[in-house]
């Protein structure tokens, strides 16, 4: 491990020590799954998302991977312990790490369960992370695209629990959306927002011409390389709009140090990773947090916080050197 380079930040109440952090879905509901991924480098450990009552999911196979391509798609359904399961859990296995901050989160299948759980888990947990955006359950629209709703969940959670909370939010498209829900943020007085959930999508193979998974009709939430664009612009949005009152998260596409540090220059001032957590395991964050500390001591840089939105705008070419539709080739060629 690099001891030269700081790559600690400050989440509200949480202090992370390194800022990377599992992504709520992969191996992180039962406790074996959880106990090494306490053991590991991960700056805290997120659980998987509870309901009121416990569910076994969708059918399988709901997970595929795609190790060359770099991704994933899921259609887990909630499969959890239920918030009463979780609740037990956090308190076995803060015992046995009690200097790891434990996030629970919870994912309402009604609007009026969130206060429900949060007033159990709240006390027990070191931040909650309400999952506005789960887009895997039939029938059920994603809390976030409904700002009147959000707002209510987030109001009522709030006040039933003096826990961080962050926000869990889907990939938004919209510049204007994204200043509506960043509004409510500041109004309902939430530590962060978590940007983003998995983007709704579909994978197949030519070969048998088959889905990849077999729930909802092959359609489920991506993950991995292909998000990583799309993760970045909703970080950089809502760190733009939420200023310094609201911290962001940054969630989607990570597989190296080099990912992580365009998640902390759009803004983010930790990160998730899921995917590639998915694929590598608990080992995944020492890997990337020596790879971001060799990284960053490249650079000259002894802290990774100073990084955090820096990301310079390109400049505009002078006028009189425009041509039609001149490209910048990255291979410089
Ligand atoms: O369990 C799931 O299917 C799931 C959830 Br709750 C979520 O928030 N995001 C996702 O990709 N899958």
């Amino acid at each position: 491990m690099n001891h030269s380079v700081s790559l600690s930040g400050q989440i509200g109440r949480l202090h992370l020590d390194p800022v990377l952090l599992n992504a709520s879905g992969p191996w992180c509901t039962y406790d074996e799954e959880l106990r090494p991924l306490a053991a590991s480098r991960a700056g805290a450990v997120v659980l998987k998302s509870a309901t009121l009552e416990p569910r076994h999911g969708n059918p399988e196979p709901r997970v595929s991977c795609d190790r060359e391509a770099g991704t994933s798609i899921n259609a887990v359904g909630l499969a959890n312990l239920g918030y009463e399961g979780h609740a037990e859990q956090l308190a076995r296995l803060k015992a046995e790490h009690p200097d790891k901050p434990f996030v629970a989160s919870l994912a309402g299948l009604q609007p009026e369960h969130f206060a429900v759980m949060a007033r159990r888990l709240g006390p027990v947990a070191d931040a909650l992370e309400i999952n506005l955006s789960c887009p895997n359950i039939a029938g059920k629209p994603q809390l976030a695209f409904d700002p009147e709703a959000s707002r209510r969940v987030l109001a009522e959670v709030r006040s039933v629990t003096t826990c961080d909370l962050w926000v869990k939010l889907p990939p938004f498209q919209d510049d204007r959306l994204v200043e509506q829900m960043a509004g409510i943020l500041l109004e309902t007085g939430v530590q962060a927002a978590v940007c983003i959930n998995s983007p709704s999508g579909l994978d197949l193979d030519l070969e048998t011409e088959t889905t990849a998974i077999h729930p909802r009709g092959g359609m489920g939430g991506t993950g991995g390389r292909d998000v990583l664009r799309v993760a970045l612009w909703n970080v950089r949005q809502f760190s733009l709009c939420l200023g310094e009152k609201v911290a962001v998260i940054g969630c989607g596409g990570i597989e190296s140090g080099a990912d992580v540090l365009k998640h902390v220059l759009c803004g983010a001032s930790a990160v998730q990773v899921g995917t590639t957590y998915l694929m590598e395991g608990p080992a995944v964050f020492a890997r990337l947090e020596a790879e971001l500390a060799e990284l960053l001591q490249k650079k000259g840089v002894a802290q990774l916080g100073v990084k955090r939105g820096a990301l310079r705008v390109l400049e505009a070419a002078p006028e009189g050197a425009w041509t039609q539709n001149q490209i910048r080739w990255k291979d410089g060629r």
